[in-house]
């Protein structure tokens, strides 16, 4: 019998899986318009509408979930986008604002290199995150939102919400050091983003100050999940060290001068910073979500104390650190002195061996978040609301929205959002135009030969957040209806 080649069974593979995808998520669409329905024949019951109203209603529900299935299958590209500015940019790639043509939306722009994918073994990792934030559908509060994914021949693309307020490192180098209360603020918020990734069933893996950002009014949701690893539940997973080359495409590099390494050309440029990881995880022990908790304590180190615990010359030395930690965490003695008892406890029990460390029923339990209100963090006032924020980020974003991209004012917003960012030169999007042949079908994984007439790893990446649909039973129109 013939030998089936490895690639045969990756693409069978690719094709299994997206086959699945498609069937799960018709299978979701069915299941949400046969809920749609029968919420509005219940409302009308209730309202005790008459027949030709409710048909009415019905029509509207049916027309509107038909302009929804027409919106899905519009094919994006590239060139639906105009550039406003580059806000990152790293080895992978880069992240811009952009403004979406025919809506004038704007959003955040990730941009990823499939060659660049393809070369360092981050085809899973792009796929981990796309799969995350296209399941976080139900807009959760601490992820950044992904409102479209899309390819073409080179590249793949994230559309994401646009955050103004730049990351927690950018905050950490305009201010050195945050001050205790701050610090408790930002911990709190990211117990709950952390929890919301592995509430989705994943482990971040990379949690650092890069990946934490703030929004218009400085609360925080996370980004870069291209290191997620799904959770296996019964087991613990077994990662190779060099799987943490990280995708650093939303990782600007520049050189903000700063105290010890604290700017973004960390010492490995493509491989990230090991700052942040656990001991378990550089060690290829098996490890669990407990990791992700150890990297928030080395955050909270790094704002309270100006630098990361292990922080050295070079990564391999941080890696050594890392391992010997029982020995080189050291609080500098002053700390001791202006830093709460409470607070010391909770870094130390989160930088610990991973069977000790604290888990989130006892990190939320723990006396250092004495009086926090989990359930509505966001609707407390921040301490850093970024400059031009608020509302007024919300103002500028309308007023982009609609000017002309000649009026003399569209430079000067357009600085006002991002000046939380580092400035990159722009070439605009020009030079990634191109022809849409990489485009997604499971005709063009089977044909069209990609990267060096690979067939395309990344079907299935394409993604579209639904508008939602709703159908109002207006108050005018149910008492005319009912006259
Ligand atoms: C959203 N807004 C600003 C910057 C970003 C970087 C990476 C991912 C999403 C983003």
């Amino acid at each position: 019998m013939e030998e089936i080649s490895t690639t045969t069974r990756e693409k069978a593979s690719v094709t299994k899986a997206y086959l699945e995808q498609k069937y799960a998520i018709m299978k979701k669409e069915r299941e949400e318009s046969r809920m749609r329905r029968s919420v509005l024949e219940q409302k009308m019951q209730s309202l005790k509408l008459e027949e030709p109203a409710k048909e009415s209603y019905r029509a509207e529900l049916r027309n509107q979930e038909l302009h929804q299935m027409r919106q899905q299958r519009k094919r994006l590209s590239i060139a639906d986008f105009q550039s406003l500015a580059v806000v990152g940019r790293g080895a992978f790639g880069e992240v811009r604002l952009v403004r979406k043509k025919d809506s004038g939306e704007v959003f955040a722009l990730k941009s990823m290199l499939k060659s660049s994918m393809v070369m360092k073994n981050q085809v899973g990792h792009v796929r981990a995150e796309r799969d995350i934030l296209a399941m976080a559908d139900n807009e959760c509060e601490w992820l950044v939102t992904l409102q479209y994914s899309f390819q073409d021949t080179n590249r793949l693309y994230m559309v994401m919400e646009y955050l103004p307020g730049g990351d927690l490192m950018g905050l950490l180098i305009k201010e050195d050091k945050l001050n205790e209360m701050t610090t408790r603020f930002y911990a709190a918020e990211m117990v709950m983003a952390i929890e919301s990734v592995h509430e989705l069933g994943y482990i971040h893996r990379d949690i650092k100050p890069d990946n934490v950002l703030l929004d218009a009014f400085g609360h925080i949701k996370l980004t870069d999940l291209g290191l997620c690893k799904k959770m296996d539940v019964a087991s613990h997973e077994i990662l190779p060290i060099t799987t943490h080359t990280v995708d650093d495409s939303s990782q600007p590099i520049n050189d903000r001068t700063r105290p010890y390494n604290r700017n973004r050309e960390v010492a490995f440029s493509t491989v990230g910073t090991p700052d942040y990881i656990a001991p378990e995880v550089l060690l290829q022990q098996g490890y669990g979500k407990e990791c992700d908790w150890w990297s928030m304590g080395v955050i909270l180190f790094e704002c309270l104390i100006g630098y990361p615990p292990f922080n050295a010359d070079d990564p391999m030395s941080t890696c050594r650190k890392i391992v010997n930690w029982k020995h080189t965490l050291v609080f500098p003695s002053e700390s001791l002195q202006t830093l709460s008892a409470n607070c010391i406890d909770f870094i130390r029990r989160l930088i610990c061996s991973a069977d000790m460390r604290l888990d989130l029923k006892h990190i939320k339990a723990h006396p250092w978040f004495a009086g926090i209100e989990w359930k509505n963090l966001r609707t407390n006032p921040s301490p850093h609301v970024p400059p031009r924020g608020g509302s007024e980020f919300q103002d500028t974003m309308n007023k982009l929205q609609h000017l002309d991209p000649s009026d003399a004012q569209y430079k000067t917003l357009v600085k006002q959002i991002t000046q939380n960012f580092d400035e990159f030169p722009d070439q605009g999007l020009g030079h990634l135009h191109e022809d849409a042949s990489g485009y997604e079908s499971l005709n063009s994984m089977q044909k069209t030969p990609t990267i060096d007439g690979e067939y395309n790893k990344f079907i299935g990446y394409t993604y579209r957040r639904k508008p939602k649909v709703r159908v109002t039973l207006t108050e005018t129109f149910h008492e005319g209806s009912q006259a």
